[in-house]
């Protein structure tokens, strides 16, 4: 069974709260359980995390290296900042990919630039709570054909 960690930084605890012309009405909570159920779907094991600290966010990215054959991570407004998640994600070198709510593009232009997306298998932004879906099916795709001729 793989395993996958699905990571989320700052302000991902808040969602359902606020913005939901952005973020619609999920719950943090409610991703995880879809997260989840859909992990299950794909013989997958998900280990879901959420973290406002920048190295808390590397942190469980190493943690991932130890446990898990891949990531899911909404690294938030640290997507937009941060040397040091690229740094890590390079650094364990698991099948990694990156995923937002909304649609980065269509919002401000410090949002269009990503410094974690030149380390990622790929992205997927725009679709709500439904982007960890789809995260999920191209992780799985990828992790059942490794290993294989
Ligand atoms: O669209 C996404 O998933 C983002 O990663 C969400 C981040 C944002 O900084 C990124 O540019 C795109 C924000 C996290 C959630 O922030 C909230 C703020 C208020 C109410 C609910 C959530």
């Amino acid at each position: 069974m793989k395993t996958v960690y699905i990571l989320n930084g700052p302000n991902l605890n808040l969602l359902g709260l606020r913005e939901p012309e952005f973020y619609g009405h999920d719950t943090l909570a409610s991703v995880e359980t879809l997260c989840l159920a859909k992990a299950q779907t794909l013989d997958m094991v998900a280990i879901f995390r959420q973290t406002n600290v920048e190295g808390e966010l590397v942190n469980h990215i190493h943690e991932a290296h130890e446990k898990a054959q891949g990531i899911i991570i909404n690294a938030g407004a640290y997507t937009h900042t941060s040397v040091a998640l690229h740094d890590a994600i390079k650094a364990v070198a698991l099948p990694t990919i990156e995923v937002h709510l909304s649609n980065v593009y269509s919002r401000e232009t410090f949002r269009h630039h990503s410094y974690i997306s030149p380390v990622v298998r790929g992205v997927i932004c725009g679709f709500g709570a439904q982007s960890y879906e789809l995260a999920l099916d191209a992780l799985s795709t990828i992790l059942n054909k490794k290993g294989k001729a």
